[in-house]
């Protein structure tokens, strides 16, 4: 390492004064014009990783569903996944070193790591359509050629895009070609395969209307669409040509504030989705005859898509093993079918794709999502050559829902969420169970539910278990709770510290909307009185 370099490049890239960041749930993010020294603080780290592993890494700038004065960084581990947690401690004191320590925190990590510094790194990086997006990311590549580390720009690339990339170049070539147009084609080519029995019914030219929250996504679904039509024919809205990126719309804001997007054009009964400003979620919605609003987040996502693989599996009758994984976020009401009706395990972990990824590879097929959009379908390595063998050498009927399988999880993303291919799948499921928006919506009907923000002056004072579900302090807030629950019907609530957002979140659900309304106000107030809530009290109706 030629610290000296460091130093010199280092003093180009200065980190503001008193400036403390955390590695997140999804990196660092804030504003852009705080993220210059972490930018180039992560290409240096990028490539202590690459060392480390052998392998090439990845480095995105984005910040996702957050407005377009922010902005982000993180990095992607040889297998396409989320940074190691270990890694993510090194990008936090990395980012926080002040200027004359920055040598002396390379060497530690290098130590700590055991990091072969003899070995080549190499790096690629991806960013998302902010204006700050392309300086940020030059910083990152500033940090990696002084280390000495060789790069590839990918330019702009929605998230799970480069997190495809990232794995493909590991795989050598396995998983797929690690271009943009491999990209397109894996995806591309699975769905036409799986959805020509349904299109050549004859029934269907299928339209969908995409809010693409004035984000990368809009570009990259303008390159494809040609690919799969005209099985399927997308319309683009806030595709970034006029409005701002994210707002008043995109899944983000779909999901929590439950109405539609600005900027797009819904008659009764169309089906309609939105990404988010990196492409990595996804909710659908529709307006009924009535004009009444209806959400399909990710849980019923995740009901369509499981409740599609069950059935093959039952044709494959192989004894795969199949679990769906949520977050407390998940609405009662889709735990209980998925379990109830269903007859699917299901599991909760911690909020953040990492642990849910991280235990939906434990089944031979893991269906994992959270309520705002974010997931996908990972197939263990023994499951994949069952399904291969199946898919070549058993009788008809099996042959054919082991080649459905074979398709759907070529259409998945097996890195990380994704909004194109999680589209996709779903575009395909519906057409060829032939179901409308309306019938997968009345799968289940979601319990009332809402979320609140509480602010706090330190919201590490509570801490929780149960993935989530109890607080564990301060003392006494998760019996106020309790206490609270109580008062109403099919009722729930819990609390976390957010990993993105200096605040409390606030999640209730109860059998109507005013009672979830009343129990989501009375648990922020529990909070503000007895975590330190600072500012204004919470409101009723607020
Ligand atoms: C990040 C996570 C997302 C999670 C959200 C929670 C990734 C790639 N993204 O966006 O999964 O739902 O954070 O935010 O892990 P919160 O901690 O502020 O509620
Ligand atoms: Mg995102």
């Amino acid at each position: 390492m030629d610290l000296d370099a460091v130093t010199k490049q280092s003093v180009l890239h200065a980190k503001p004064d008193g400036l403390i960041l955390q590695y997140g749930t999804a990196g660092f993010r804030t504003k852009a014009e705080h993220l210059d020294h972490v930018m180039f603080r992560m290409g240096l780290l990028a490539v202590l990783r690459s060392k480390q592993t052998k392998s090439t890494i990845g480095v995105m700038v984005t910040a996702s569903h957050n407005p377009e004065e922010d902005n982000g960084v993180k990095l992607v581990d040889p297998l396409g996944e989320m940074l190691a947690a270990s890694w993510e401690e090194h990008a936090t004191c990395l980012a926080n070193a002040e200027e004359q320590h920055l040598p002396r925190v390379l060497v530690d990590i290098s130590e700590k790591a055991a990091v072969d510094l003899h070995q080549d790194a190499f790096v690629v990086i991806g960013r998302d359509t902010r204006p700050s997006s392309e300086r940020l990311s030059q910083s990152v590549i500033d940090g990696v050629t002084v280390l000495g580390g060789q790069f590839y720009d990918y330019g702009l690339l929605t998230t799970p895009q480069l997190h495809y990339m990232v794995f493909c170049r590991n795989s050598n070539g396995q998983y797929g070609k690690a271009t943009v147009e491999g990209y397109y084609q894996k995806l591309s080519s699975a769905f036409v395969e799986l959805t020509k029995q349904a299109f050549c019914r004859g029934d269907d030219h299928r339209t969908l209307k995409v809010d693409c929250a004035n984000g990368i996504g809009a570009l990259k679904l303008a390159e494809m669409k040609h690919y799969f039509s005209p099985g399927l024919s997308v319309q683009l809205f806030n595709d970034g040509t006029k409005g701002k990126l994210n707002h008043l719309c995109g899944a983000d804001f779909v999901k929590s504030h439950q109405k539609p997007p600005q900027g797009i054009e819904m008659r009764a009964n169309e089906r309609c989705c939105s990404f988010d400003g990196d492409a990595d979620r996804i909710v659908y919605y529709y307006h009924d005859a009535d004009g009444q609003f209806h959400l399909i987040d990710g849980d019923k996502i995740a009901t369509l898509i499981s409740s599609f693989l069950k059935e093959l599996l039952l044709e494959i009758g192989d004894g795969l093993s199949l679990g769906v994984v949520q977050t407390a976020y998940a609405n009662g009401s889709s735990t209980r079918y998925l379990e109830e009706v269903m007859k699917v395990p299901v599991y909760c972990t911690k909020t953040g794709v990492k642990h849910l990824h991280h235990k939906a590879q434990e089944f031979d097929i893991g269906v994992y999502f959270e309520a705002n959009g974010h997931g996908t379908v990972l197939l263990s390595k023994a499951a994949e050559t069952k399904i291969k063998q199946l898919a070549k050498e058993s009788e008809d009927e099996k042959r054919k829902a082991a080649k459905m399988l074979e398709n759907i999880i070529d259409l998945f993303n097996q890195t990380i969420g994704d909004a194109i291919s999680d589209m996709l799948v779903i575009e395909a499921i519906l057409a060829l169970k032939g179901l409308t928006v309306q019938q997968w919506d009345a799968l289940y009907t979601d319990l009332p539910n809402r979320q609140l923000k509480v602010k706090v002056a330190d919201r590490q004072v509570i801490s929780t278990t149960d993935a989530e579900r109890q607080v564990v302090k301060p003392p006494g807030l998760q019996e106020a709770i309790n206490d609270l629950v109580k008062k109403y019907r099919l009722s729930r609530a819990f609390v976390r510290p957010s990993g993105t957002e200096d605040i409390v979140r606030v999640y209730a659900e109860a059998d109507s909307q005013e009672n979830t309304d009343s129990l989501a106000y009375e648990v922020s107030l529990a909070v503000f009185q007895l975590a330190g809530g600072i500012g204004e009290r919470p409101q009723r109706g607020f």
